[in-house]
C-alpha cells in the first residue's frame, strides 16, 4: 500500500521499468550510491523499492519495480499490482533496455503492451539501452551481398534509429562499464526539474 507521507508528497516520483534482466536494480543502485547526498531511505510500506534520490540538489523519488515479462496473464497483473500501482503514480518512467539481448525489441514492446494495460503509454519516458558494454554483431563484409539481417545491425545503427524518433529521450549507457552514466543524469536532471516545475510551481528546490 502507499500511504500519504508528509513532506515527501511534493516530490516528483520516477519509476524503472523494463523487462526482467534489462538492469534495473543495477541502475537503481549506481543512481543512489553515486550521489553523495543521495539518502539510502527504504520505505517499508511499500512493495517496490522507492529511494529518494537527489541530482544536483534536485530530489526525487525512484522507485525499482520487478520486470514485465512477456504473456503477462491477467492473474499475474493482479499480484504485480503494487509495481503497477507505483508505475502509475509516476510522474517520469525510465524504459530500461538490454541492448545486448538479440529479443530486445519484443522486450520494449512487451513492456510497452503492459504498460498499456494500465494507461500508462503516454506518460513521459527516457528510453535507456543498457548494456553497450556487451553489445555485439557481425559486421557484413564489403563483398557480402546477402540481405542485411538484424544481427548485422550496429551499435551506431540503433543510436541513429533512436535518436531521430521525435519526443523520444533515448540515451545508450554500461551501468558495469559506467559509461555514459552522467549524460544519462543530465537527461533525467532537465526531465526531472521540468516537471517538477510544472507540477509543483511553489517548491522552492530551485532558489
Ligand atoms: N554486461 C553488463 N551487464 C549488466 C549491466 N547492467 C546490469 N548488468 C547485469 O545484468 C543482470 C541483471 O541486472 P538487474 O539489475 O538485476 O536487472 P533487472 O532484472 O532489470 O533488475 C545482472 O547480472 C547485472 O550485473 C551492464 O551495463 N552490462
Ligand atoms: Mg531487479
Amino acid at each position: 500500500m502507499v500511504t500519504q507521507r508528509k513532506g515527501r508528497d511534493k516530490l516528483i516520483r520516477v519509476s524503472l521499468v523494463g523487462y526482467t534482466n534489462a538492469g534495473k536494480s543495477t541502475l537503481m543502485n549506481l543512481l543512489s550510491k553515486s550521489q553523495v547526498f543521495a539518502e539510502d531511505k527504504l520505505f517499508a510500506t511499500l512493495d517496490t523499492t522507492v529511494r529518494k534520490v537527489v541530482i544536483n540538489n534536485l530530489p526525487f523519488l525512484l522507485s525499482d519495480t520487478v520486470g514485465f515479462i512477456r504473456k503477462l496473464p491477467t492473474q499475474l497483473i493482479e499480484s504485480f499490482k503494487s509495481t503497477l500501482d507505483e508505475v502509475h503514480e509516476s510522474d517520469l518512467l525510465i524504459h530500461v533496455v538490454d541492448i545486448s539481448n538479440i529479443h530486445f525489441e519484443k522486450h520494449i514492446k512487451t513492456v510497452d503492451k503492459t504498460l498499456k494495460e494500465i494507461n500508462c503509454i503516454g506518460r513521459k519516458q527516457i528510453i535507456v539501452f543498457n548494456k553497450i558494454d556487451n553489445f555485439q554483431y557481425i559486421e557484413k563484409e564489403s563483398d557480402d551481398l546477402t540481405p542485411i539481417k538484424k544481427e548485422n545491425l550496429s551499435l551506431e545503427y540503433w543510436k541513429k534509429t533512436w535518436m531521430s524518433k521525435n519526443n523520444q529521450n533515448s540515451i545508450f549507457i554500461s551501468c558495469k562499464k559506467k559509461l555514459n552514466i552522467n549524460d544519462f543524469k543530465e537527461i533525467l536532471y532537465n526531465l526531472v526539474s521540468e516537471i517538477q516545475k510544472e507540477k509543483y510551481p511553489y517548491n522552492n528546490f530551485f532558489y
